[in-house]
């Protein structure tokens, strides 16, 4: 019913593209276990049409050149994740093992090398160990251009901004926060939000600020920026000293180094946290970045932290979602809000739903 569609003014552009579709998880390894990948792409479906019943309108998101993921990416990185599952089928393991995705088995950590000077694995499945840190993040023959669409869609997002809408929201699958300049793992390939808070550096906004909603504390995002005062980054999560992944990082006794003295803000809550503090903590983060002075903001939206989400221990509402984005609304910076986690699919699309509306409130 026309009457109960939003006015234009209050819809935002969404992004999306059907290749991010293509990456099938298939499986999560987890101490050991098999168990079935929670980041599937059914959540692009239900995402997509609940802001479509809201009115907002979906564009497809347009190419972009690859020097963009360069600029917070380690080449390396980058080149093994378009080669990986090409070089893991001319392995043989699927004759030999049965396994069509790459699976990591041996990491480097700079305890096992203990000094001694790494070399490159000649073995694709010992590689795989470099560039990923966990067995619960799957390469398969759709990961690639998945991830690549994903960060297509931040990079269109960013560039509705720069093209004067106040808000552009794009649907990234696989996510990314978790990813750091060479390393990959937390079901994300390529970090989004970096490339995107990079890109509007680029495009001359002085400081930009990232603050990250998702129940995981976004350790790639994190460490890209740890060391810059141009990029800020905020975060209210599951407090990994809980128990919780990333387990090693994301404590509130990170506040940046060097340049980046300042410039990370991370406040970790207690599994079982509510709608209450948890909207307190989005209150600090939005201060914060009101206080630094940021001109333009980037939002790590993972819905995860939802009481119904099965992957964290928070209990917040879609309520508290709608009033998560009225506060970041309310900084006035150009946004770009990017998908992260979230894996309830009965719940996931409405959760979205009420963080923009809020936005928009
Ligand atoms: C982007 C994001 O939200 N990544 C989440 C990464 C955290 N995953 C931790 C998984 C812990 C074990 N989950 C077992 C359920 C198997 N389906
Ligand atoms: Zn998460």
């Amino acid at each position: 019913m026309l009457t109960s569609m939003p006015d234009r003014q209050a819809l935002a552009r969404v992004v999306w593209s059907p290749v991010t579709k293509e990456h099938l998880p298939g499986a999560e390894v987890w101490v050991g276990v098999v168990t079935p990948g929670s980041e599937v792409p059914g959540r692009v479906d239900v995402i997509r049409g609940a802001l479509e019943r809201a009115g907002h309108r979906c564009v497809e998101a347009q190419p972009h050149r690859h020097d963009a993921l360069l600029a917070v990416h380690d080449s390396g990185l980058v080149a093994h994740l378009e080669q990986v599952h090409d070089e893991w089928l001319a392995g043989e393991y699927v004759e030999l093992v049965g396994q069509d995705r790459v699976v990591p088995y041996v990491f480097p950590t700079a305890a096992m090398l203990g000094g001694l000077p790494m070399r490159a694995a000649a073995a694709v499945h010992a590689r795989a160990g470099q560039f990923g840190y966990d067995t619960m993040t799957l390469v398969g023959a759709g990961t690639w251009p998945a991830a690549r669409a994903a960060v297509d869609c931040a990079l269109t997002a960013v560039d509705l901004v720069r093209g004067g809408e106040p808000v552009a929201y794009a649907l990234c699958r696989p996510p990314g926060h978790h990813v750091t300049r060479a390393a990959y793992g937390g079901s994300c390939y390529l970090n989004n939000a970096a490339v995107a808070a990079q890109a509007l550096r680029d495009a001359a906004h002085r400081r930009v600020a990232v603050v990250d909603v998702d129940a995981h504390h976004g350790n790639g995002t994190a460490a890209i920026f740890y060391e810059r005062g141009d990029v800020a980054y905020g975060s209210v999560h599951v407090d990994p000293g809980a128990g919780w992944f990333p387990h090693f990082v994301g404590f509130a006794e990170e506040t940046g180094r060097g340049d980046g003295e300042g410039a990370t803000l991370n406040l970790p809550l207690p599994p079982g946290t509510g709608d209450e503090p948890w909207l307190a903590a989005v209150d600090r983060l939005a201060g914060w970045v009101s206080d630094l002075g940021a001109d333009a903001l980037v939002v790590s939206l993972g819905v995860d932290a939802a009481v119904d989400d099965p992957e964290s221990p928070l209990l917040v509402t879609a309520d508290a979602y709608h009033g998560a984005g009225a506060r970041l609304a309310a900084l006035g910076l150009p946004t770009v809000v990017v998908q992260e986690g979230g894996y309830h699919l009965p719940s996931l699309g409405g959760l979205v739903a009420a963080y923009l509306a809020g936005h928009h409130a």
